[in-house]
């Protein structure tokens, strides 16, 4: 179903001008309230007359995940803190997180996109929505949440986890949709069959799955153990939590919902835009935000784009599934996790050197492991087995506690793991995305 005709199937040279007139506005909203972006639009050489049509977009500079750290926590805001109506977090590079301020009209347009997501999906007002993704400073539960609203889906608000209760309210409430990341839609799966469930007993009809890499045989896995529909959702926090793009019942591809986030693909090294269909990183412009708006978002997803009109009406621009990032930021389990986070939790234990590799590989089921191989002295290794698994427990405890994800730790002898001339090869992802 068509949550929004008028934007979702708007033609596009009048989207065009929609665009064109929401980046005046914006380039005018951000120059006058964010001291950030004034000083960077007086520095690009171009001024507010220049930015006439959505082409001279390319004139206004780039946000960086850098620069979510450097105005930690409020600084890129475009609005007082104290208007805003929701913060959302989501884990940085290097020591700060990244958080993004959402305004009532943003949580509204966040409500709006997600609506649209649920409807390209294929839902129907009144059906069900089971929300599994965790609620809270992720933005996957919530976002959802907010879409199913104002779609006008009854809301299962489970959050993630406690799987048996999941299947148990499932197979007496009889939910059409399940929302959650494909891992544990894989891991619902599995369990349910277990229980002595049959897909034929399994009311779910429609996932709305994402926050982390996945395949298309994963989906068709999905499919046929769940025997549903699995679609794709994608988002990320600085730009609006799930709902910036979501596949149709046909699968061609994700709607970007580009009259209100508007993409470029790049080529990140040249910074320049590639041809139709050719790989880059997505760059998104939040073109009706108000909270903390972002002129041209390096989002580090890589993706190719298609703007030809969809088979199922909607003229909004295709991007594909996402096909990897240009940082070493793994998402597992919906969860961001980056390589020197690890490295920070390993330093908090003395027993621990500073050398180490994550192997992240995904299950039969499709549940994602990371193990963390770590080196440890050598005098430790003629300690009693007890005070060995004393050091990894502590090790492992580290980790969790700053990576929030439950990880396999396995302690190797010093100059077990491989030295590296140039940048160390910290993790080896063995799933195949
Ligand atoms: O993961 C928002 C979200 C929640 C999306 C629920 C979909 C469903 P962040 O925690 O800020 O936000 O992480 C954003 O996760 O830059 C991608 O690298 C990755 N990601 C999100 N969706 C997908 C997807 C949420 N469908 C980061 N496929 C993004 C692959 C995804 N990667």
């Amino acid at each position: 179903m068509i949550f929004n005709e008028k934007f979702e199937t708007m033609k596009l040279e009048d989207l065009k001008n929609l665009q064109s007139e929401r980046l005046r506005a914006l380039a005018k909203y951000v120059y006058e309230r964010s001291p950030v972006y004034k000083k960077r639009i007086d520095e690009s050489g171009y001024c507010l007359s220049d930015i006439k049509t959505i082409d001279d977009i390319t004139k206004l500079p780039f946000t960086t995940k850098d620069d979510m750290r450097d105005y930690y926590p409020f600084g890129l805001f475009s609005m007082d803190s104290s208007k805003v109506a929701e913060f959302h977090v989501s884990s940085g590079t290097t020591g700060n997180p990244v958080v993004s301020g959402y305004s009532k009209d943003d949580v509204d347009l966040w409500g709006e996109a997600a609506a649209r997501s649920i409807g390209a999906a294929g839902g129907k007002a009144g059906d069900i929505i089971q929300v599994a993704y965790g609620y809270g400073l992720f933005t996957g539960g919530l976002g959802l949440h907010y879409g199913a609203l104002k779609f006008g889906c009854p809301i299962m608000p489970m959050s993630s986890g406690q799987t048996k209760r999941q299947i148990k309210l499932m197979s007496d409430f009889k939910p059409r949709i399940l929302a959650c990341t494909p891992s544990f839609a894989m891991y619902m799966g599995e369990e349910a069959h277990s229980l002595g469930f049959k897909p034929e007993n399994i009311s779910w009809e429609i996932g709305i799955f994402g926050a982390e890499p996945w395949t298309t045989a994963m989906q068709n896995e999905i499919d046929r153990s769940l025997g549903m529909l699995a679609t794709d959702i994608y988002g990320l926090s600085e730009i609006t939590g799930p709902g910036v793009a979501q596949e149709c019942h046909l699968r061609q591809g994700l709607h970007i919902w580009s009259d209100v986030f508007y993409p470029e693909i790049i080529d990140p090294k040249t910074d320049l835009p590639v041809k139709e269909g050719e790989l880059g990183e997505l760059v998104i412009t939040t073109l009706t935000r108000t909270g903390m708006p972002l002129l041209r978002y390096r989002t580090r997803d890589l993706v190719s784009i298609n703007n030809e009109v969809c088979a199922c009406g909607r003229t909004a621009p295709r991007i594909s599934k996402i096909q990897g990032r240009t940082d070493d930021m793994i998402v597992i389990r919906g969860i961001n996790v980056f390589p020197t986070q690890i490295e920070y939790a390993l330093l908090q234990v003395e027993e621990s050197l500073p050398n180490y590799q994550i192997i992240v590989d995904r299950a039969d089921k499709g549940l994602d492991t990371i193990e963390v191989q770590v080196e440890i002295d050598q005098k430790f290794f003629s300690d009693e087995i007890k005070g060995i698994e004393a050091v990894k427990q502590k090790i492992k405890k580290s980790i969790e506690q700053t990576i929030l994800v439950g990880v396999n730790v396995k302690l190797v002898e010093p100059k077990t793991i491989a030295r590296s001339e140039g940048k160390a090869k910290r993790v080896i992802d063995n799933r195949k995305i």
